[in-house]
């Protein structure tokens, strides 16, 4: 395991409450448990069971949204889950997240997502670089008096946060926009792109079209959960908006093979996560594959790492051991992932410097 460790990973695809630690979960599910705002043992259930089926997921996903309401929990598990990837040598990790307005609890999506990004910023065992230089500039958030924002905690280690705002598809056209708006107005915090997520068998492309069309012309990235359960119409439409990248692309027939290859749309993997879900029936019959084989542009992520007990270094060794790719072709699908970032050239160039200098490190390994 070390060695897919000691790799340096992109990670593009990440869900915040998704990647949540188990042991946190259980700690403040307890917590609310003994005031009585919630029943300890359904949620222990919930979080114990190993059914991971795509219902019981979004079951899990609504238990865990209960747990996580208040601002400082928001706060505390971003900062978890950013301290987990750049643990595991993550040097690029875009984090999405669904802005969640509570009315009776005085949150809008805005102080949510400003509780993201102190998270963010509390990050203390690397250095975190959260937005571009100048954008970063003069906000009252502590960018330890460097131009580019960041946690100001110089370390040897250094990590790269971009961050995606997710509409989750139980919204209305209206608060899809308000997500959008709002993603345009967080730039300076990091916030590059727009994530269209949530139950896939739950509302229809059209609802969120125009938020999405919206963020687009804006200038924003776009990425979609696409095809993670049949459904031709939609997969062909999404196709047809050309996001960023898609998610899964689990369920595509002939027809959408063929319009994927040709728009060369970049294409985030989560085996693990198509597995437990049984968007997928076997590894072994993985679409990842096929894409390989064609040369497609693909990135290997985790999905929710909590929820699927996973981490990305899990998923290149499993990618390696279930595909018969060695470590060299494997270094090169970690640098492939450059490409589709959803950041500026400067921190493009940035990362080809880290693969470059770790490529040379981990060299008797690579060319193996
Ligand atoms: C679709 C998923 C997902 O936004 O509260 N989410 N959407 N397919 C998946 N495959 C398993 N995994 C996670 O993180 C949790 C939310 O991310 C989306 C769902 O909308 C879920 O509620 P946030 O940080």
């Amino acid at each position: 395991m070390d060695w897919w460790v000691s790799l340096p990973k992109i990670e593009l695809h990440a869900h915040l409450n998704g990647s949540i630690r188990n042991s946190t979960l259980l700690e403040l599910a307890k917590g609310l448990g003994e005031k009585g705002t919630i029943v300890f043992s359904d949620v222990e259930h919930a979080i114990l069971k190993k059914d991971r089926s795509l219902r019981e997921v979004f079951k899990l996903f609504d238990v865990i949204h209960k747990v996580t309401t208040e601002l400082e929990t928001v706060t505390r598990i971003t900062k978890e889950v950013v301290e987990d990837f750049a643990a595991e040598n993550v040097v690029y990790l875009e984090l999405r997240t669904t802005p969640k307005k509570n009315d009776l609890k005085g949150i809008s999506k805005r102080s949510y997502m400003e509780a993201v990004v102190k998270g963010v910023m509390d990050v203390t065992t690397v250095e975190v670089d959260l937005a571009p230089q100048g954008l970063g500039m003069g906000h009252p958030v502590n960018s330890g008096g460097r131009s580019n924002l960041c946690n100001g905690t110089a370390r040897k280690q250094k990590i790269y946060v971009r961050l995606l705002l997710s509409i989750d598809r139980r919204e209305s056209t209206e608060s899809a926009m308000e997500t959008a708006k709002l993603a345009l107005e967080m730039r300076h915090l990091g916030v590059t792109g727009i994530d269209l997520s949530g139950n896939p068998v739950v509302g229809e492309w059209a609802t969120f079209l125009p938020a999405l069309q919206f963020a687009k012309e804006g200038g924003l990235s776009i990425t979609l959960h696409c095809g993670e359960v049949p459904n031709k119409e939609e997969i062909q439409a999404m196709l047809d908006f050309l996001p960023g990248r898609i998610g899964h692309a689990c369920c595509f027939g002939e027809e959408e093979w063929r319009k994927l290859e040709s728009s060369k749309i970049p294409v985030e993997i989560c085996l693990t996560s198509n597995i437990l879900t049984e968007s997928i029936s076997s590894i072994d019959l993985h679409h990842f594959a096929d894409l390989h084989k064609a040369k497609h542009p693909m990135v290997l992520c985790t999905d929710d790492s909590g929820v699927f007990s996973t981490s990305l270094s899990d998923e290149y060794a499993l990618a390696s051991s279930t595909f018969g790719l060695g470590r060299s072709k494997m270094f090169q699908l970690a640098q492939d992932a450059i490409e589709f970032v959803f950041a500026d050239d400067a921190v493009k160039a940035e990362l080809r410097e880290i693969f470059y200098s770790a490529g040379r490190k981990l060299d008797s390994d690579v060319r193996n």
